[in-house]
């Protein structure tokens, strides 16, 4: 998780190697230099020891009236090339990056300028790693406010900049709440019911899930109310017997609400406390799918609907979940397939953009391989900790 985008925000918060840009330009006022220096060599040699000579019998003159050192007054020519210099230095002072900047000062006042241009790197680096605009813009801001104007000294200036990113990044995540602790709270049965798009991951997360809550020693049962798909009843089947986990199950095609009624009276009767409940993947633009889903909701009242996103679509991932809270709002998050996401914009958007907690993070295919989401981790996982 992470690889590409935490080795860039390093070399983001701490280039590696400072490159004075453009490189172009710079060479452009070098060569300009003989150039000029040849236009104020018109004067001929006889004329310049003239000049030369007034010059210095004119110090000697005001010497021996004021009897003091004085140094002798600046030729025109002289002036012209020490104004010429004085302009070159501040023309490549204004090319230097940030980091030259600041490596010539003791203590430094980051201004609005030294912020756009830092942040327009990093801007290109989240956004390359599926991080959405909209969480894109937000840290834009907060690390503005964070860094603008702020007054630090040279060698504290990265440590600044990576405390502002810390904490921007750890801003963007809506704190979730612990399942166990939730389900034990409530009396009788608590229901959860998984949404998301084909494949997205819901039925193995479901299966995760239930093993997970198994150790914690909290008995569940799983309804098979995808009735849509094909095999996806005896895929579910499987988990449960490789579980030990009772399947309530009806026909294919039949009505996926009455299977998750079925199954939370399954468990009224049986004292099982937690009600599983597994659904057809769906596209949100579908909406005989969405009605389904909406009865499945109304008939079963869950405790919680979660969605279940694979981190490795980025944005797609983030839309879809935004597009499904707004139809059914949505409890929680589980973020599937991390382990194979490289570049996880997915679990730094989605949260921000839903408003919603990211719970669990899948990490690979097996029973074991659901993490609980801990921001700090990514934090971690960021190297910014
Ligand atoms: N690497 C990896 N693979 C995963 C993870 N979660 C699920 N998968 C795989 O993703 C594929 C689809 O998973 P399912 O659980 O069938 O997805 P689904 O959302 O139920 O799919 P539909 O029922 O067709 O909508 C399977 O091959 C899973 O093994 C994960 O966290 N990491
Ligand atoms: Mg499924």
């Amino acid at each position: 998780m992470f690889n590409f985008l935490k080795d860039k925000l390093k070399s983001w918060i701490k280039p590696k190697v400072v490159v004075l840009k453009p490189k172009k330009e710079e060479k452009k006022i070098k060569e300009k230099k003989p150039k000029e220096k040849i236009e104020h060599k018109i004067r001929t040699k006889k004329e310049l020891e003239e000049e030369r000579k007034i010059s210095s019998d004119l110090i000697e003159d005001i010497k021996k009236e004021k009897g003091e050192e004085i140094r002798p007054i600046p030729r025109p020519d002289e002036i012209i090339e020490q104004i010429k210099q004085e302009k070159e230095k501040k023309e490549t002072e204004e090319k230097k990056s940030f980091w030259e900047r600041i490596g010539l000062s003791r203590k430094y006042r980051i201004t609005e300028q030294d912020f756009s241009e830092l942040f327009e790197s990093l801007e290109n680096i989240l956004l390359e790693n599926n991080v959405a605009l909209d969480v894109v813009d937000y840290l834009r801001e907060n690390l503005k406010k964070e860094l603008v104007d702020k007054e630090v000294k040279k060698e504290e200036v990265e440590e600044a900049i990576k405390t502002a990113l810390k904490n921007s990044l750890s801003s963007l995540f809506i704190q979730g709440f612990n399942l166990i602790e939730k389900i034990k709270s409530k009396e009788g049965v608590f229901v959860i019911v998984f949404f998301g798009i084909n494949g997205s991951g819901k039925t193995t997360t479901i299966a995760k899930l239930a093993s997970f809550l198994k150790q914690n020693k909290i008995s569940s049962v799983f309804a098979a109310a995808d009735t849509f798909r094909a095999a996806s009843i005896e895929q579910l089947v499987k988990h449960g017997e490789k579980l030990r986990i009772k399947v309530i199950k009806q026909t294919y095609g039949s009505d996926p609400a009455a299977v998750a009624y079925d199954a939370i009276e399954y468990a009224k009767a049986r004292k099982i406390k937690v009600v599983l409940v597994d659904t057809a993947g769906r596209m949100y633009t579908n909406s005989s799918l969405l009605k389904e889903m909406e009865k499945i909701i109304r008939v079963s009242k869950p405790d919680l609907k979660l969605f279940v996103g694979e981190a490795i679509t980025g944005n797609d991932a983030t839309e879809q979940a935004k597009t499904f809270n707004q139809a059914v709002g949505i409890d929680g998050i589980i973020l599937s397939k991390q382990d194979v996401d490289e570049k996880g914009g997915t679990s730094l958007s989605v949260s921000y953009v839903t408003g919603k907690p990211i719970l669990f993070l899948g990490t690979g295919q097996d029973y074991k391989d659901l993490e609980e989401f801990n921001k700090e981790e990514i934090i971690k996982a960021l190297g910014l900790d």
